[in-house]
């Protein structure tokens, strides 16, 4: 597991549903070991649903040519154990990572509205 990279924590033997949108331009998510890609568009929402059957840290990759940094844009799925995974929301929790980050955040350089650049 790269240690520098974003992990995304998921409670083993658990129905996930991920909703994924893009804050600016097109991309696609992909953890090869899941099987499944879905692309990222802005201003529309998908959605991927699995089951988590094992434990294990699996590598996520952008899978869209979407820029200059594409070969940058990789992270780390980790499945744990339901403990695990409670501990480490517990410490995100305490570290201040509350809530989510709202559209005020997007910048996709194609809109002409300038209240999101
Ligand atoms: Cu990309």
């Amino acid at each position: 597991m790269e240690e520098t990279l974003p992990t995304l924590y998921l409670p083993v033997d658990s129905k996930v549903e991920l909703e994924i949108k893009s804050r600016d331009v097109i991309h696609s998510f992909w953890v090869p070991a899941f099987l499944e890609k879905i692309d990222m568009f802005p201003e529309r929402t998908n959605y991927m649903s699995f089951t988590t059957g094992r434990e294990g840290v699996f590598a996520g990759k952008c899978a869209e040519l979407c820029g200059e940094y594409h070969s940058e844009m990789l992270f780390n799925v980790a499945v744990v154990s339901q403990e695990e995974y409670d501990a480490q929301m517990e410490q995100l929790r305490s570290e201040g990572n509350v809530g989510s980050v709202g559209d005020e955040y997007n910048r996709n350089p194609n809109q002409n509205d300038t209240s999101n650049n």
